[in-house]
């Protein structure tokens, strides 16, 4: 620990041999909660110990932005953790690979499979719609039952990055559908970030239930995209490029014949495979979890969304103006990635006047950056008009401190794609239905429960088709 503490460095936790600052942070499962908490005592820029790691944890927009934008490349780094390793096979995805050419040539690839799709184009609207009618089918079908949306809107969003990876979907009940729900939720339960075998690796070494049920779910996940992998392989004949896997693999067999990899880099199926893992896992548990969050947020504030009388209102909604400001509160009240994913310095640098030595963990709490009472007027109010300018005609944001997506060279791959599909799913869903909390029920709580996202408690609406919708039809 030399060098880590003295004047020019941040405030650090206290931290005692072996567990560090652990003892501060033990009791808390809230750990965004209690890192915000914890600036009262060590201003918004602290240090503390996990284990052996060294993590500085930033709680301002500035110092976020100063890490993400204008040092970006200084702290493009990922740690190395036991769980994050299972998952991606030792880094050879793109969330949780370390800065480097495959990590960058990965990234590029993806970004231009996406893009092939025509972000913002028909093919790509066209594939959420058919999905958002037959979401709104299945509520119909439900109507005034108390429904767990859950499920369905996993599967709406489920079957949008099935057809972009795939080219394939689940229908209602399809096995497959159920057992990807199932070990994805324990992949989402057990990669919590600062779990304790990411901090002492040695826990490894003692039977853990937590492991055993991530390598668990980890075997199902990983048959399942062999088996997809082994498909497209024997069906792929190098032109006819039909989704994200397949352009995988064409990509791969021209960087082959072209050389466009530095000698020594190897695109391995390993690599293709962790690849569209994590387009697959973050296109499924971020967009259905911030889709829960909106719909959570309309029963509670209903004024907002979906009243009937107001029909006018709704309809302008659908043209935009306040659906968007609406998705954007939604994801600065409730961040789905609470504290992004840490951060690694890949050399000795600074934060503020603070200096920051290399191979330090940098954890940004978006939770902090969007609830800082000094940028935002009541943080906990849900105000969808705190982005609507005075005229309540455009879409602006009123404080720098903002990040829903995080920013700069690690910013979120997959933000175009999750915003159309949070505004279509929202849209279709709110032109047809009323949206309530089933009677006799209290509102269900707002507390999120932390982990790799911020997910929220289970709870049953009553989707009323609308008197308005069902005489225009
Ligand atoms: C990374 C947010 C949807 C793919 C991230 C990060 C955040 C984020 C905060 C971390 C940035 C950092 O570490 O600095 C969100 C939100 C979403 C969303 C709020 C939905 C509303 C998606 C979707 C995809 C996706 C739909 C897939 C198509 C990724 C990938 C990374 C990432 C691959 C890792 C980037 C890297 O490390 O280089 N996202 N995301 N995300 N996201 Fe998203
Ligand atoms: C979700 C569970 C899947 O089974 C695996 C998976 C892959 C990529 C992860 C994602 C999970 C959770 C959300 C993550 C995403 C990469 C980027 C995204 C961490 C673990 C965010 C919000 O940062």
């Amino acid at each position: 620990r030399r060098g880590t503490a003295g004047p020019g460095r941040p405030r650090s936790l206290p931290a005692l041999p072996l567990v560090g600052s652990l003892l501060q942070l033990a009791g808390h499962p809230q750990l965004h909660l209690r890192l915000w908490r914890l600036q009262g005592r060590y201003g918004s820029l602290y240090a503390l110990w996990m284990g052996s790691h060294y993590v500085v944890v930033v709680n301002s927009y500035r110092h976020a932005r100063e890490v993400l934008l204008k040092k970006g490349k200084a702290f493009a780094g990922r740690p190395r953790t036991v769980t994050t390793d299972l998952l991606s096979r030792g880094g050879k995805d793109i969330a949780f690979a370390s800065y480097g050419p495959l990590w960058k040539f990965q990234r590029k690839l993806v970004h231009a499979a996406l893009s092939m799709f025509g972000e913002g184009s028909l093919t790509l609207e066209r594939i959420i719609c058919r999905e958002a009618a037959s979401l709104c089918e299945t509520l119909s079908a439900a109507q005034d039952m108390a429904l767990d949306m859950g499920p369905e809107l996993t599967r709406a969003v489920t079957n949008v990055v099935c057809s972009l990876c795939f080219n394939s979907s689940y229908r209602r009940g399809d096995p497959e559908f159920e057992a990807m729900l199932e070990y994805s939720q324990g992949i989402v339960d057990t990669v919590a970030k600062e779990s304790l075998v990411d901090i002492f690796p040695w826990l490894q070494i003692f039977p853990n239930k937590d492991l055993a049920l991530l390598k668990r779910c980890l075997k199902v996940r990983d048959q399942l995209l062999q088996q997809k992998f082994t498909e497209h392989k024997e069906a792929f004949c190098g032109d006819a490029v039909k989704d994200l896997m397949d352009a995988l693999l064409q990509v791969r067999l021209s960087a082959e014949s072209s050389s466009a990899l530095a000698p020594g880099l190897e695109l391995t199926d390993d690599h293709l495979l962790m690849t569209v893992g994590d387009i697959f896992g973050a296109g499924v548990e971020t967009t259905t979890t911030v889709l829960k969050w909106a719909v959570l947020y309309l029963l509670h504030y209903p004024e907002v969304g979906c009243q009937e009388k107001c029909q006018r209102k709704i309809q302008e909604e659908m043209d935009q103006k306040i659906g968007l400001a609406t998705i954007s509160e939604v994801l600065r009240i409730r961040p789905v990635s609470p504290l992004l994913i840490p951060h690694v310095s890949l050399a000795d640098t600074s934060i503020g006047e603070y200096s920051i030595p290399k191979g330090a963990r940098v954890v940004i709490n978006l939770w902090s950056v969007h609830h800082d009472e000094k940028e935002w007027d009541k943080p906990e109010e849900f105000n969808p008009g705190r982005f609507l300018d005075e005229q309540g005609q455009h879409i602006h944001s009123p404080s720098p401190s903002y990040l829903p997506f995080g920013a700069g060279i690690r910013v979120c791959l997959g933000k175009v794609l999750a915003k159309m599909e949070l505004f279509l799913f929202l849209a279709w869903v709110l032109q047809r239905f009323t949206l309530e909390c089933p009677q006799d029920q209290p509102l269900p709580s707002l507390e999120g429960k932390f982990g790799v996202v911020l997910q929220v408690q289970k709870f049953r609406v009553k989707a009323r088709l609308r008197d308005a919708w069902r005489v225009a039809s």
